[in-house]
């Protein structure tokens, strides 16, 4: 049984479009506490972190659009997340956009035990104002997290980088920018393309990954982005991209990180339920969460 603490993030800061903001209802509607609470875990719900409304701010920056707000709402988040991991407990973390997880991995490293990180992903998500093809900060968070971009959101929480490139992993990409991939291959972290998961196989990358995230250090952090399942089966993101992980192949990974034992923390981004068909996104979420944390046939 594990002390799992649901926190909200209700921003789309960090993303032009309106609607990730209601990415943490729809993911309640879905039945998160309820299912995890099922499996026997201590579920408690600590509601939403306090999010500006886009409508009442412009966009100063054109390289990092909405900056001051997405720095305060990952402050905020940085705050709470630290909490949960003072008591020990594993925070689930609702997004919102992508760029939440610049304070969740803030707070998760407050301890400064080390961690390592799979990031989930359709997206590289490793930008800076320098290479941003849109000047959207969700397209920035993993750069941000080891120590390139702006200095004011690598220093967040005081400290820097978050987490060392060796224990880093991205999993699902299939859509790049081009000096975005310049960086990637700079930092050295491990990313798994599309193509390699076909080759390899989910169970193979899985594998592989966990090893590289927990190689001295003391746990995993998920950063779930449900844009790296194919859109077929979570259709309500805001850059959906074509050839993603299957149905099978998003629980497979989910439940060969249950076995592992190490996951200390999630962050569960980019659930647009305006784009969404009949909450398949939010079901998918929760449905993936479930198998992370324990689901199985019997
Ligand atoms: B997400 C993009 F240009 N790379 O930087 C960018 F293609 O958190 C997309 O993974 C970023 O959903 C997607 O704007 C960010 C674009
Ligand atoms: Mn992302
Ligand atoms: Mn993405
Ligand atoms: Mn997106």
């Amino acid at each position: 049984m594990a002390k799992l603490r649901i926190i909200g993030a209700p921003s789309d800061f960090g993303q032009g479009r309106r609607g990730v903001d209601m990415g943490p209802s729809a993911i309640r509607y879905a039945g998160l506490s309820e299912k995890l609470a099922r499996l026997g875990h201590d579920v408690e719900d600590l509601g939403n972190i306090v999010v500006p409304t886009p409508e009442m701010h412009t966009v100063k920056d054109e390289k990092l659009k909405y900056f001051d707000e997405v720095k305060a709402v990952c402050e905020n988040l940085y705050r709470e997340v630290s909490r949960v991991m003072e008591e020990d407990a594993i925070p689930i973390i609702l997004g919102g956009d992508h760029s939440i997880s610049i304070g969740s991995m803030a707070g998760i490293a407050a301890s400064r035990r080390p961690f390592g990180v799979i990031w989930f992903d359709a997206h590289g998500d490793m930008n800076t104002p320098e290479t941003t093809p849109s000047g959207n900060i969700h397209g920035m968070p993993l750069a941000v997290n080891l120590g390139l971009g702006h200095p004011e959101l690598i220093h967040l929480g005081g400290f820097a980088p978050k987490v060392k490139p060796e224990n880093v992993v991205l999993v699902g990409i299939r859509s790049i920018d081009e000096d975005e991939a310049k960086l990637i291959r700079q930092t050295g972290i491990r990313a798994y393309t599309m193509a390699e998961i076909d080759r390899m196989g989910m169970a193979a990358v899985m594998e592989e990954a966990i090893r590289i995230a927990s190689n001295q250090t003391e746990g995993i952090h998920l950063s779930l982005d449900l844009d790296s399942l194919d859109p077929t089966f979570a259709p309500g993101v805001g850059t959906p991209v074509n050839g993603g992980v299957t149905y099978r192949e998003g629980h497979l990974a989910m439940e060969i990180l249950a076995d592992s034992g190490k996951i200390r923390s999630v962050d569960v981004v980019e659930v647009n339920p305006i784009l969404d068909i009949h909450n398949q996104t939010g079901n998918m979420a929760v449905e993936l969460v479930e198998s992370l944390f324990g689901k199985t046939v019997m």
